[in-house]
């Protein structure tokens, strides 16, 4: 016969069931609250070869993944440009005369609030993988497994929770490697915040052997300003990272000779990192250089012509070192597919600063003008941020570590710096800040870049170069967006420098930096 009612078996399974549903909103509610982070850093990559930014050098379709299926930072800046103050940065929301790190040499002061320890503390499982280089041990993550120092690209040991342990292979490879292997390993009733920090693309730009297939034959467009002379800029003038001048041969550009005619300061330096290399490694490193040692030793380069070769080769390994990192993110972001991660992940990419691809003649970093002031910066939420988005409101690293929290739904403390870029997210007209503060403080050093600091505003820069120079730089970046013009001391502007410099003044009281030069 058949029941008009329910059987009571049913009516315990459906509401079994709706518990079940019920449960099931409720925790992925929670979840939603609790996002998990995979903030990917890499070390000196720059805007002009990510081809969201820029696409003359070279497509990287997996770090565009991330800008297509979220967004984009047009505006995205660092406040010192150079490796662990950027790092230090990143971590407490602070510039870096209030964390400590303003320079390299520094000691980081692990025992100050972080956002790793702030999350923690909020129910995160956190973990570190690959370059730190803060000196200072790591603290506030569960797990850390870092480079020692700033790592080498083959076969780098890594100090894996206290223990330096050794490893084998391409690092980009490995750091991917390990933090696929921490998420497979985690504690998956909690949310997570892991660092992906790779070494790549930082010099002597070393690439994987697999990938000694790329861009072979292929000349690079150099860019119109890599003749530069510097005129009305002195400390520009001043520095030692000129493709021409301080580009080493050997160990920046690979010619290591056989018959040993190449003799180079670094040439020593450099056969003891290929001493890192398994005799496989070593054989393939040798098969692709060889033959370009022997082609270069041939043409007798010299002058114009070979600042022009030193500028291809210096493109060609780093642009492979880009193509490595492309295809390792692509790993990451197919493995939060896989797992069902990526709709309540937060994918963050970005760079510790951005670096010189010739322009201004040079490579590295450290100035303020736009290609190392400048920083890459995608991120993919999609709970908070549609497919496709583009931000232009000028963002700063001092911002992450408040975004992470705000985003983390964990309480931003007051005396963070950063503003948290969520409003840019959720509202339609957010109140946004019209300039930034920058302050370097790295000399005397490695590359002589002379200390300086200043303001940005969307369409003027101000610079004061101190310490062992007094001298002023200005532009205005809508007509000079290469800053090749410095307009200080021309009359016109004379009205538009006492502004700049009020505004300059209000940042550093705002920031509390008294400029002095006890670093
Ligand atoms: C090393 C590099 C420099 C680089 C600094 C800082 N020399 O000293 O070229 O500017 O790191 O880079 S190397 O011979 O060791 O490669 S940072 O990214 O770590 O700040
Ligand atoms: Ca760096």
């Amino acid at each position: 016969m058949k029941q008009l009612f329910p059987s009571l078996q049913s009516i315990c399974l459906m509401v079994m069931a709706a518990g079940a549903l019920a449960s099931c909103s409720q925790s992925k509610q929670q979840a939603q609250a609790h996002p998990n982070i995979v903030f990917i850093m890499t070390d000196d990559h720059s805007l002009q070869t990510f081809s969201t930014y820029d696409d003359r050098f070279i497509k990287t379709p997996n770090l565009d993944r991330i800008a297509q299926e979220g967004a984009v930072f047009r505006n995205s800046f660092v406040s010192n440009s150079i490796c662990s103050p950027s790092r230090a940065v990143m971590l407490t929301g602070k510039h870096s005369h209030v964390n400590g790190q303003v320079h390299n040499g520094c000691v980081f002061d692990g025992s100050q609030q972080t956002f790793p320890k702030l999350l923690q503390a909020a129910g995160y499982q956190t973990s570190l993988i690959g370059k730190w280089h803060l000196r200072s041990l790591p603290t506030g993550f569960n797990n850390y497994d870092i480079l020692v120092g700033q790592g080498n690209y083959y076969n780098s040991p890594f100090i894996t929770n206290g223990d330096t342990l050794p490893t084998d292979g391409y690092v980009t490879n490995v750091i991917t490697d390990k933090s696929i292997n921490w998420l497979e390993h985690r504690d998956k009733d909690k949310p997570f915040c892991l660092l992906v920090h790779h070494k790549a693309t930082h010099r002597i730009w070393q690439p994987d052997t697999a990938l000694f297939n790329l861009f072979k034959g292929v000349d690079f467009p150099v860019p119109d300003n890599f003749f530069d002379d510097y005129e009305g800029r002195q400390a520009a003038a001043e520095q030692n990272m000129s493709v021409i001048k301080d580009m080493d041969l050997v160990y920046d550009l690979k010619m290591l000779d056989k018959e040993g005619d190449i003799k180079t300061k670094y040439r020593k330096a450099y056969e003891g990192m290929l001493n890192g290399l398994t005799p496989e490694q070593r054989a393939a490193w040798d098969k692709e250089y060889e033959p370009v040692i022997k082609a270069f030793k041939k043409a007798g380069l010299s002058g114009k012509e070979l600042a022009l070769w030193k500028y291809q080769r210096y493109m060609h390994d780093y642009l492979r070192c880009v193509a490595s990192v492309d295809n390792n993110v692509g790993r990451l972001l197919d493995y939060l597919d896989q797992q069902g991660l990526a709709d309540n992940t937060i994918v963050v990419y970005t760079s510790d600063q951005g670096f010189y691809m010739g322009e201004h003649g040079w490579f590295d970093k450290r100035f303020m003008y736009e290609e190392s002031m400048r920083t890459p910066l995608v991120m993919r939420y999609p709970q908070k941020i549609k497919p496709g988005t583009e931000y232009n409101q000028m963002v700063q690293n001092i911002d992450y570590a408040p975004t992470f929290l705000d985003l983390a739904g964990v309480k931003v403390p007051a005396d963070m710096q950063g503003q948290s870029l969520q409003p840019l997210m959720t509202s339609e007209q957010p109140q946004w800040r019209d300039a930034l503060y920058y302050h370097y403080y790295e000399f005397p050093n490695e590359h002589m870049v002379k200390r300086h600091y200043g303001i940005r505003t969307n369409r003027y820069k101000l610079i004061h170069f101190y310490n062992n120079i007094d001298t002023w730089e200005l532009y205005d970046l809508a007509n000079d967006p290469k800053e090749m013009h410095n307009l200080f001391g021309q009359k016109a502007y004379d009205s538009l420098v006492d502004s700049l410099k009020q505004q300059l003044h209000a940042l550093q009281v705002q920031y509390g930096d008294t400029i002095t030069s006890t670093y």
